[in-house]
């Protein structure tokens, strides 16, 4: 028979499934960002896309917001904490703690979310921007903090996915100033951090439907205390 003390095997000894490993957070460092594969399984993300689909609430309260073209990109956004559906998403232990991991393991706080949605042959979208550069002008004086991205739908090109710049967040902070109704990076800085790849004129109409969970998380830092009422733990 087997003892108890023997079972010193690696089955036991792996770590919890929500914690990162110490590569992924210095991938997360390197590149300003991580991929997930199936960090959600596909039936948890699909009752965030039904609620978009069927939710009268939050259909009446989607606004468009305005590019520096004049198409509207469409969000529901909201802030703090709630027990709802929406507000306990943010609060599933994966997203805290893969959080933790990657803001230096200080306990953090819910800021806001928004779910984006792209509607086929909508042409409206997000100009380029840094998310510390536009959180900096809302009194987020340190970059302690990271968004991440659920996709509901299979997102490409053709439905309007995000575009990342990897490594972009090495520049440091980069200025922003009004571009239609949201907030945009300096397109000098856009045009050099692109370098190569240039800036794509991306105002074809979609091929597709995407929708997008965007919940916004930062460290506890002292900077912006009224925020600091959404702590996740
Ligand atoms: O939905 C998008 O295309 C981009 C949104 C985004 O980058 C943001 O909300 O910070």
């Amino acid at each position: 028979m087997t003892n108890i003390r023997d079972l010193e095997t690696a089955e036991i000894k792996r770590p919890s499934l929500s914690r990162l490993t110490q590569q992924q957070v210095s991938e997360f460092e390197r590149d300003g960002l991580l991929w997930l594969p199936r960090f959600f399984e596909p039936s948890e993300i699909a009752p965030l896309a039904r609620l978009v689909d069927e939710n009268e609430i939050l259909q009446e309260r989607t606004v468009g917001v305005i590019d520096s073209d004049g198409n509207a990109a469409q969000i529901f956004g909201w802030s703090g904490r709630s027990d709802d559906f929406l507000g306990t998403y943010v609060r599933i232990a994966r997203m805290v703690e893969a959080s933790e991991d990657l803001l230096g393991g200080q306990s953090v706080y819910h800021w806001h979310s928004k779910l984006s949605m792209k509607a086929p042959g909508s042409k409206g979208r997000w100009d380029w921007h840094q998310d510390y550069g536009s959180w900096y002008l809302e009194g987020c004086l340190r970059p302690e903090m990271l968004t991440i991205m659920v996709a509901e739908d299979a997102t490409n090109t053709e439905n309007g996915c995000v575009e990342l710049v990897r490594g972009s967040h090495l520049l440091g902070r980069i200025d922003h100033g009004p571009l239609g109704q949201s907030q945009g990076a300096d397109p000098q800085v856009v045009h050099e951090a692109l370098g190569a790849r240039g800036v794509r004129a991306r105002t074809r109409r979609r091929g597709g439907l995407s929708r997008e969970y965007f919940a916004r998380i930062r460290s506890q830092c002292f900077d912006a205390p009224a925020h600091a009422t959404s702590r996740l733990l």
